[in-house]
């Protein structure tokens, strides 16, 4: 690492439940941040236990291969020739741990407030209109993700304006620099064993589930970024 790079942050960085998806030169796993059976309507205990227990492990397991590889490749005990397949794999394990680390965060029980407020709500009126017009967009741009992606919400880091996105896979069709600030998990394992085909009605009750407290403190530490 040249100097110049030390201290340099990617945006996502900005979201401090990332810190703890990593140690001692391996990715982890972070424990959920409530009961398995705290999301329910929107998750049943099983499918929050197969999501993070077995699917988002994967990723994790992911992304130490890939980076034990490249020490391999960098070590010369493994062919350059392996660095591509490796380099995918490693963007698309990583981008899965980061993102699920997020929507852990960002989902919460039922009885909290239904919509932002403070910054993040003018923020959302300045750039949308109104909460029903980004619910909407959010809505529309999330059920159209093609197989499995993501909805998100986040800011450009050019206009720092508000910018709803639909993620392919973990990392395709992705802004670079853009900072997630709420992120939904449309891949079928998400919601299939609670909502079967419905991914509609899954959205739906997403949209009852965010936590705005953190994704207002996403928005202010992206706010602050330089
Ligand atoms: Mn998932």
């Amino acid at each position: 690492m040249t100097e110049w790079m030390v201290g340099v942050k990617p945006a996502a960085m900005n979201c401090s439940c990332l810190l703890h998806g990593y140690a001692e030169g391996r990715y982890i796993l972070p424990p959920l941040p409530y009961p398995n059976s705290a999301i329910e309507p929107l998750l049943t205990a099983e499918t929050l236990y197969l999501h993070h227990d077995k699917h988002h492990a994967a990723y994790v397991a992911g992304a130490n291969a890939a980076l034990d590889s490249l020490r391999l490749i960098n070590e010369g005990e493994l062919s350059p020739q392996h660095a591509p397949a490796v380099c995918q794999s490693l963007a698309f394990n990583l981008g899965g741990h980061i993102l699920h680390t997020l929507y852990w965060e960002n989902i919460c029980p039922p009885d909290r407030r239904r919509e932002p407020s403070g910054g993040l709500a003018l923020a959302v009126m300045r750039d949308f209109g109104s909460y029903a017009a980004f619910e909407q967009l959010f809505l529309a741009v999330s059920l159209a993700v093609q197989g499995s992606g993501w909805g998100v919400l986040g800011v450009d880091p050019m206009s720092r304006r508000l910018m709803v996105t639909g993620i392919c896979r973990h990392q395709d069709v992705l802004v670079p620099g853009f900072c997630p600030l709420l992120v939904c998990d449309v891949w079928e394992h998400a919601y299939y064993l609670t909502w079967s085909n419905d991914r509609k009605g899954y959205l739906h009750s997403f949209m009852q589930h965010i936590n705005w407290d953190i994704v207002e403190q996403r928005y202010e530490k992206a706010c602050r970024y330089e």
